[in-house]
C-alpha cells in the first residue's frame, strides 16, 4: 500500500481506526464533522480489490431495488465518469464514502438495545442480499467462511512454527484444536444444499452497523468487502460472536468475557424481526450452532495469524493476536456453557415462524 505512506503524510487526512485491514483515513476538508472516508484496500488481503469493488456495485444496485429496505447502506463517491474507485499510480484501488451525519458506530455492545438493532439491521441486510444472484458475486477471499479450510490452515501453521510462537501458545492451540468438531456444522449442510447458498455480508460485527446518534436505532450496514456467496448463518454467528458480551474482542481480562442470556436475545428477537419469513426451517435450527462456529472460526484465525508472524490483521503489540484469540475461546467457553438456554430461546422466538 504504497499510496498509503504518502496519505498518512498528508494533513489533510486523519487516519480512521477500528478496520483491521484497509487503510482508512477521514478528509478533513474545513467542514465542522468529517464528510468523506478515504479507503486504501489492501491488497495482500484482497488481490483483486477491482472485483470487490464490483461486487459492492452488485450490493449497492440490489439495494437501490429495495427502497423500501429496513437498513440502508452507504454511498460512494463517483467520479465524473461514475466510477466509484480510482486507482494511484502504484496500482493501489481507492474509494471514498460519504460519512452519514449524526451517525456513532461501536465495537461493543453497550446493552440490549444495541443488539436488538444490530440484529435487526443484519436481518434487513439479509432480506437485500437474499435478491441478489449470487453467481454474479465473484469469492474475492477464496474459503473465507470455509471453517474446515481454516482449521487445517492452523494446522499447518503450528507444524511450520515459523516465528517459534508454538511453545508460547500451547495452551490456546490445545484449547482451540478441543473444539475441531464444530468445523463442519455450517459448511457441510451449505454444501450438500441442505442450507440454500445466499449472498451474505460475510463481516457481520456489530462494529459495522451505523446507529442513529439521537434515537439509537441503526440506519445503516456498511464495510461491504466481503459480500460474497454465503449463508445468513455466518452473519448471524458473527452478530452472536461481537454483541452477546459487553467485552471487547481483545479483551485482556476474561472475566467479563461472558455471553450474556440478555443480549442473545435481544440480538435473536432484533434478526428474526429483521428477516421476517426469511429462514428455512433447516437454517434456524442453526442459528444457535452458528455463534459458536464462527466464534471459534475467528479464534482460530487470530491464532493462525499469530503463529504466522502478525501478516494478516493489523496489531497494535506484540501479543496482540494471541490475545484476541484468547478472547474469542473465553467467549465460546461461555457459549458452550449457557448453550442449553440458547437453544431454549431459539425454540421459543421460532415457533410460529412462517417457513
Ligand atoms: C476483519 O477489517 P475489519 O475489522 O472489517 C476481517 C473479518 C474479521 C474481523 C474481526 C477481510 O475485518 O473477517 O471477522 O476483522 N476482515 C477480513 O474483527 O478478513
Ligand atoms: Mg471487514
Amino acid at each position: 500500500m504504497a499510496g498509503r505512506w504518502l496519505a498518512l503524510a498528508d494533513p489533510r487526512l486523519v487516519p480512521a481506526r477500528g478496520g483491521h485491514i484497509n487503510a482508512s483515513f477521514f478528509v478533513a476538508d474545513g467542514a465542522a464533522a468529517p464528510r468523506w472516508l478515504l479507503q486504501c484496500l489492501n491488497r495482500s488481503v484482497f488481490p483483486s480489490p477491482e472485483l470487490v469493488m464490483r461486487n459492492i456495485e452488485v450490493v449497492l444496485s440490489g439495494a437501490a431495488a429495495m427502497p423500501d429496505a429496513a437498513v440502508s447502506l452507504p454511498t460512494l463517491l463517483r467520479t465524473p465518469g461514475g466510477e466509484g474507485w480510482v486507482h494511484d499510480a502504484a496500482g493501489d484501488l481507492w474509494r471514498c464514502w460519504a460519512v452519514l451525519p449524526n451517525a456513532r458506530s461501536t465495537a461493543k455492545v453497550s446493552g440490549a438495545p444495541d443488539a436488538r438493532e444490530a440484529g435487526r439491521a443484519f436481518g434487513a441486510f439479509a432480506r437485500i442480499a437474499t435478491t441478489l444472484d449470487a453467481g454474479l458475486l465473484a469469492e474475492t477471499i477464496p474459503q473465507f467462511h470455509d471453517t474446515p479450510a481454516r482449521l487445517s490452515w492452523l494446522e499447518a501453521s503450528i507444524a511450520r512454527d515459523a516465528m517459534g510462537r508454538v511453545d508460547g501458545a500451547r495452551e490456546e492451540i490445545a484449547l482451540a484444536l478441543r473444539h475441531r468438531s464444530l468445523a463442519p456444522l455450517l459448511v457441510a449442510p451449505l454444501q450438500s444444499g441442505a442450507i440454500p447458498t445466499r449472498a451474505a455480508h460475510n463481516d457481520a460485527k456489530v462494529a459495522n452497523v451505523l446507529f442513529d446518534a439521537g434515537t439509537g436505532r441503526a440506519v445503516m450496514v456498511i464495510d461491504l468487502d466481503t459480500v460474497m456467496p454465503g449463508t445468513p448463518l455466518f452473519d448471524f454467528g458473527d452478530l452472536v460472536r461481537s454483541s452477546v458480551s459487553m467485552a471487547a474482542e481483545d479483551a485482556i481480562a476474561l472475566g467479563p468475557v461472558e455471553a450474556e442470556l440478555e443480549l442473545y436475545d435481544a440480538l435473536l428477537e432484533g434478526y428474526l424481526g429483521g428477516t421476517g419469513g426469511l429462514l428455512t426451517p433447516a437454517e434456524r435450527l442453526l442459528l444457535e450452532p452458528a455463534g459458536r462456529v464462527i466464534t471459534w472460526e475467528q479464534a482460530i484465525r487470530f491464532l493462525t495469524d499469530y503463529l504466522d508472524g502478525d501478516t494478516y490483521f493489523a496489531t497494535s503489540h506484540r501479543e496482540h493476536n494471541l490475545e484476541r484469540a484468547r478472547a474469542q475461546l473465553a467467549l465460546l467457553a461461555s457459549l458452550e456453557a449457557r448453550r442449553e438456554e440458547f437453544e431454549r430461546l431459539v425454540r421459543s422466538r421460532v415457533v410460529g415462524r412462517g417457513s
